[in-house]
């Protein structure tokens, strides 16, 4: 069976480095090992929340030059705008037709997006998991590699395919989440206890992918830190050992390595290593961006080029589902 990689990050707020962490460095890492990779800009999904119209095309192109100046190359993967294929919308109707409102009212993500308010945000937001899923089975993609956050509905989108398949017969790949433990939940820089997010209140939970150094040393220093002075990690040490993840992470050093470095050090001295660290690691990033944000057209030609490779993908699948359901008159 061919090994299909399928992933997404929405063009809303600012991508940190907990998205390239968590999930686009892995992609990059992974790419390789695939005879198929595909990467999607999921903006009907940044639209379950409301979004500035203006501002919402801007961040497209950015997340697309941000993918490739992360190191996804667009000739050998696939990376194309969600709502370019209107098989993504067609196949979510279909299986929300299959998804039960209970298991959706268990989504965690939805339960803390909606807060108190669950009467009073969209139906889009509750049902966000489904068009995820299709995004998933359209390409029978065989491996999602997320954050840890997104779990749950990988799960889902698991029960989804086998109820499906249980039903109709076999028609759509059931898919694994691939999360990588050491930065599976990169936390806030801010409060150590919830993960470092692009909907935080605070732009000191993050550290922007095109944060300047001086803005990363401010980020850096203003971080929380634990009780005590040792640079240590462990389950006592929630900030310390975030900040000693990341620290390990952007300088391949290990962490046992960097805490001997640190031993009897303070944690002004290991702050002002790590904002050195973060800002080489982002520079040769942050340089490739700026050329390729500069030149929209040439954006928007790979956007279409990767949308028209995996139009037949998403086309057959659709079909298939739709014809093993009696939709329709084509055969
Ligand atoms: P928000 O917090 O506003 O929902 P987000 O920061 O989670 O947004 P997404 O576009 O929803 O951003 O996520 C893109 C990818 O980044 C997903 O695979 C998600 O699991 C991963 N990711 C997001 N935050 C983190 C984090 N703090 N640590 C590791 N991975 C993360
Ligand atoms: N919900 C994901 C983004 C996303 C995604 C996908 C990830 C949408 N469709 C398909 C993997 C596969 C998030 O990160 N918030």
């Amino acid at each position: 069976m061919n090994k299909i990689i399928f992933s997404g990050v929405q063009p809303s707020g600012n991508i940190h480095i907990g998205n390239y962490l968590g999930a686009i460095k892995q992609w990059v890492d992974l790419s390789n090992d695939f005879e198929e990779s595909i990467y999607c800009i999921v903006d009907l999904h940044a639209i379950t929340v409301p979004q500035d119209p203006k501002e919402l095309r801007k961040k497209i192109l950015e997340v697309a030059a941000l993918y490739i100046a992360c190191g996804i190359d667009p000739k050998k993967s696939s990376i194309f705008v969600q709502s370019d294929r209107p098989e993504h919308s067609e196949l979510t109707w279909i299986l929300n037709c299959n998804a039960r409102i209970g298991e959706l009212s268990r989504m965690t993500q939805f339960k803390d997006k909606s807060g108190k308010d669950q009467e009073g945000v969209s139906i889009g937001l509750f049902d966000y998991p489904v068009l995820m899923a299709a995004d998933i089975l359209l390409y029978g993609s065989t491996h999602v590699p997320v954050g840890e956050d997104q779990k749950q509905h990988v799960e889902l989108t698991r029960d989804l395919a086998q109820r499906f398949n249980a039903k109709y017969g076999q028609t759509f790949t059931v898919p694994e989440p691939i999360i990588k433990k050491e930065t599976a939940r990169i936390m806030g820089l801010d409060d150590p206890t919830k993960k470092m997010s692009k909907s935080a209140a605070s732009p000191f939970n993050y550290i922007a992918m095109n944060d300047s150094p001086d803005i990363i040393g401010q980020k850096i220093k203003r971080a929380v830190t634990d009780s005590g002075t040792d640079i240590k990690s462990g389950s006592d040490k929630p900030a310390m050992t975030n900040l000693l993840n990341i620290y390990s992470e952007m300088s391949g050093q290990s962490i046992s390595q960097i805490e001997s470095d640190f031993s009897g050090k303070g944690y002004g001295e290991f702050k002002e290593k790590l904002a050195e660290v973060i800002v080489a690691y982002l520079r040769p990033i942050q340089e490739k961006y700026s050329k390729l944000i500069s030149d929209e057209e040439g954006l928007i030609e790979i956007l279409s080029e990767g949308s028209r490779r995996i139009a037949p993908m998403a086309q057959k699948t659709l079909q298939e589902a739709k014809s093993k359901i009696g939709l329709g008159v084509k055969r």
